[in-house]
């Protein structure tokens, strides 16, 4: 299997409930490599951006406000078939319909309010990263 990079964010929901640490510490004890890190509130164009393929979305206005409704933190991870097994680890989108142990299970509200992002594909997982870390930043590169 090949070496990927996926991309979390802990949401401002996660922020707000001080479970940066609880989360990072289960996405970690998986054995995904922290490549980077930094807490950011996100501008409803830098949001709007990164969502952008949803904006025809109904739920579109809603998710760019609450991801600009506080800091958040963009982390860059690495690991063996990184994409895959960190969807697995946060859950489903809807906390109800996620299995048990997964982090949306364990601490998500709602779809909206669902603790974490993660990366869809394998492209993606590296587009992501690079929207919120320059190269530079990563710690495989210093
Ligand atoms: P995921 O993050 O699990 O890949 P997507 O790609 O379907 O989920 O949705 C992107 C983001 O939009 C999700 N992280 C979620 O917070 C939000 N979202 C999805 N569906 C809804 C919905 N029905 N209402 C509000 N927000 C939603």
């Amino acid at each position: 299997m090949a070496i990927e990079r996926t991309l979390c964010i802990l949401k401002p929901d996660c922020v707000r409930k001080n479970l940066q640490g609880a989360v990072l510490k289960q996405i970690q004890d998986a054995g995904f490599k922290v490549l980077g890190m930094k807490m950011i509130r996100l501008t409803p164009e830098t949001a709007g951006g990164f969502y952008a393929v949803h904006k025809e979305r109904p739920f579109f206005g809603e998710l760019v406000e609450f991801m600009t409704s506080g800091p958040c933190v963009p982390v860059a991870l690495e690991k063996e078939n990184a994409v895959a097994d960190y969807r697995k680890l946060i859950g489903a989108t809807d906390p109800a319909e996620a299995e048990e142990g997964t982090v949306r299970k364990l601490y998500a509200d709602s779809k909206a309010e669902n603790i974490a992002h993660g990366s869809d594909s394998v492209e993606n997982g590296r587009i992501e990263v690079a929207y919120f870390f320059a190269e530079s930043e990563l710690i495989a590169n210093q």
